[in-house]
């Protein structure tokens, strides 16, 4: 019989996953309930086989540097792998797989919440009730943006981007997307989605934007200072993809002079710090802040795990494993 391979999952899992695990590997689990430090992460890499990180591992060159010729994989725990030096990592020889697919519909899910959220002021709502502040209906009491009708431009039409258009559809929104590629014709004709090759071009038109790519070098402040000018200020921006892909500060500093009428985001760009001035837009409901609950539902953590334990075992019996990150993806 084969040695089972040492695999260290660096944050508690669900149950079923953990005991899964620990049937099929040699597994070191962490129930710390805090984020591995950068010692343990190191440690880690000097001995495990397997490494199964989550996004609160920063798993850069210095922790690549130091990991023992037996590291053979990373089984990333999520989708975004942009704590991950990947190129390092393949650099160095090691594979890298990611759990695509399984938490699209819950992610594209919150993205409509936040949408709604936003334009509806439903955050707001649910604190004015019991906090006693609701003296009884008026006509003019606390209105927000209808959204059927209106255009939401996504950025991103991957598996989430196209959940989302799919989702938005139903709520009467026109589709708009900006993406790398085009997507195919058939996609485009079953999304009613409407391709813009210029970003500019398409932000200046969007009542709603909506975040939903990978966080790339080349999406690093995609929404940068120059573009998020390009808004109507009636416009309103959604993100549950990654903090970093808006200039967080240029964006703050638009909502407090109302050069832009709202903004739901599940991420941030130094998670998890938040910025200060958009604590003060959220008393304000200005905007409404979410603690990266995207993909958190018992159902995604479940098949997440699922996914993580497929790679290991598919790349453990020398094949490719299903969702290996290639360097055309970064
Ligand atoms: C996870 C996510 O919470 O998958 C992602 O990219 O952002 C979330 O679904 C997190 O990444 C788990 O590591």
């Amino acid at each position: 019989t084969k040695k089972k391979p040492l695999v260290v999952v660096t944050r508690r899992l669900p149950d079923v996953i953990e005991t899964r695990m620990a049937e099929l590997f040699d597994v070191r689990l962490n129930h710390d309930d805090a984020p591995m430090r950068q010692a343990d992460l190191i440690e880690a890499v000097k001995t495990a086989d397997v490494l199964v990180p989550t996004i609160t591992d920063v798993i850069d060159s210095a922790v690549l540097a130091q990991a023992g010729p037996q590291l053979r994989l990373i089984a990333n725990f999520g989708a975004g792998v942009d704590h991950i030096d990947v190129q390092q990592a393949l650099a160095r020889g090691v594979t890298v797989t990611n759990t695509p697919g399984v938490l699209t519909e819950d992610t594209a899910d919150m993205t409509m919440a936040l949408i709604l959220a936003v334009a509806r002021r439903i955050a707001e709502g649910a604190r004015v009730v019991p906090d006693d502040e609701w003296t009884g209906w008026s006509p003019t009491w606390m209105l927000g943006r209808r959204i059927t009708g209106k255009r939401l431009g996504i950025v991103g039409m991957g598996r989430i981007g196209q959940a989302l258009a799919r989702r938005a559809r139903a709520f009467g929104l026109s589709i708009h997307y900006h993406n790398r590629r085009r997507v195919s014709a058939a996609t485009e004709q079953a999304l009613e989605a409407t391709y813009w090759e210029s970003l500019d071009q398409m932000l200046a038109r969007m009542d709603i934007i909506s975040v939903n790519c990978p966080h790339t070098p080349a999406t690093y402040h995609l929404l940068s200072a120059r573009r998020l000018k390009l808004l109507k200020p009636s416009a309103i921006i959604v993100n549950t993809a990654r903090g970093e892909i808006i200039d967080e500060t240029a964006m703050s500093r638009m909502l407090e002079a109302n050069e832009l009428s709202g903004a739901g985001l599940d991420v941030f760009e130094h998670a998890p710090a938040v910025n200060p001035r958009l604590l003060k837009l959220a008393r304000a409901n200005k905007v409404v802040l979410l603690p990266h609950l995207g993909s958190a539902t018992i159902e995604s953590r479940h098949d997440m795990g699922e996914k993580v334990i497929l790679n290991i075992q598919t790349f453990m019996d020398g094949h490719r494993p299903p969702d290996r990150i290639l360097p055309s993806m970064l």
